[in-house]
């Protein structure tokens, strides 16, 4: 990147000393995680977050609802910021507040309403946090979403009985977890399509289901295809392939392993040298890891390229930005949840922190 610019990074960061806190979720850039005071995914950055009570700005290099939650679990003298108020989430903004209201309307018509517990991935607005707290639901990471799954369950009379779990809005998360955690049949799963009426379902099939799996995918993790990982292992026998549970259904079954970004890190740190691994998550993490990592053979499970295009409009420029606005006295693009919204999506974070395990 331009020398000046990192000059300038450097300069804007040691004015602001202690009083900032910069946090790089694993799929930024190397020049913004350069700058990272904490590395992680979307969850060990809000605890972070949290517990830097001193820190009076919290720089959030990562995407919307990842600033949202750190905003949510910090003090409120604390300023959340965003580098770039265009960092969103394709997969947070296929569930929008409005859609997933009328679609709760749609489970009480059908009369299941009463079996359903809301779980929501991490990847969703603090709306979509707050009615999973609202209606007794709890949030999960791709971590603990088998655990968060039994536990809404449990809150049903367990696996046995009748209950249903509405997963939002990752539809891919919460099929694999079913399926291959919780021993779910793929016909135990139906999709609600919020375009179409009644989530083109029919109350029989709202009725028999037990996964009621949001129209919901990431844009990145879902454009790996079963068929890269025959080329793969064509190409590489021996290759151990390791994917991200937001991949699809036919992906994780063909990998070898799967697992969330901090699972994918530590499993590389362990890896014996010479082995060779071809890694199905975003691309800023594989280059890294590929990098740190020159004793293995490290393959991107799609050759074509494939960033995540809103966690990289954080940029050094975009970084420089907000550290120089905020060394001037400026606040910029900070990120403030509607405090009803927080106080029930806090919740759902709290139920999740209080899951078993
Ligand atoms: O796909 C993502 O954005 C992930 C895995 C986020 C996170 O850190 O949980
Ligand atoms: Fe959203 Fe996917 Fe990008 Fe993660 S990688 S921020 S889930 S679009």
């Amino acid at each position: 990147s331009d020398p000046d610019l990192v000059e300038r990074a450097r300069a804007a960061r040691a004015a602001l000393g202690d009083r900032a806190f910069v946090l790089g979720h694993h799929y930024q850039r190397d020049e913004v995680i350069d700058f990272a005071d904490v590395t992680g995914d979307s969850f060990k950055l809000a605890r972070e977050a949290a517990a830097r009570p001193e820190a009076e700005f919290v720089i959030f290099c990562g995407v919307h609802f990842m600033a949202e939650s750190a905003d949510i679990l910090t003090s409120d003298s604390q300023q959340v910021v965003l580098p770039d108020l265009a960092a969103g989430c394709s997969m947070a903004d296929m569930a929008a507040i409005d859609q997933v209201e009328d679609a709760w309307d749609v489970l009480v018509d059908a009369g299941v309403a009463d079996d359903v517990v809301p779980v929501t991935y991490m990847n969703s607005t603090a709306a979509i946090k707050a009615f999973t707290g609202r209606h007794g639901g709890t949030v999960c990471t791709s971590s603990n979403a088998h655990v968060a799954l039994r536990w809404a369950f449990d809150q049903r009379g367990g696996l046995e009985g009748s209950g249903k779990v509405l997963f939002m809005p990752d539809q891919h998360l919460g099929r694999n977890t079913a399926v291959l955690q919780l021993g779910l049949s793929l016909d135990d799963c139906v999709v609600f399509d919020p375009r179409k009426p009644n989530g083109g379902l029919t109350t029989q099939q709202l009725r028999d289901a037990r996964m009621i799996l949001w129209r919901g995918h990431c844009s990145v993790h879902g454009r790996f295809s079963a068929r890269n990982v025959e080329e793969i292992r064509a190409a590489e026998p021996g290759v151990n392939v390791l994917v991200h549970p937001e991949c699809k259904h036919e992906v994780v079954t063909a990998a070898d392993l799967v697992g969330s970004t901090e699972y994918i890190i530590k499993a590389l740190d362990a890896a014996p040298a010479g082995s060779s691994w071809a890694i199905g998550t975003e691309l800023n993490l594989v280059r890294r890891l590929a990098a740190t990592h020159p004793e293995l053979r490290v393959h991107y499970l799609d050759s074509t390229v494939c960033f995540c295009s809103t966690m990289n409009r954080i940029d050094l420029p975009h970084l420089v930005w907000t550290m120089e606005s905020l060394v001037a006295g400026r606040t910029v693009n900070r990120i403030v949840v509607d405090p009803d919204d927080a106080h029930w999506a806090r919740v759902a974070l709290d139920q999740m922190l209080a899951l078993p395990g």
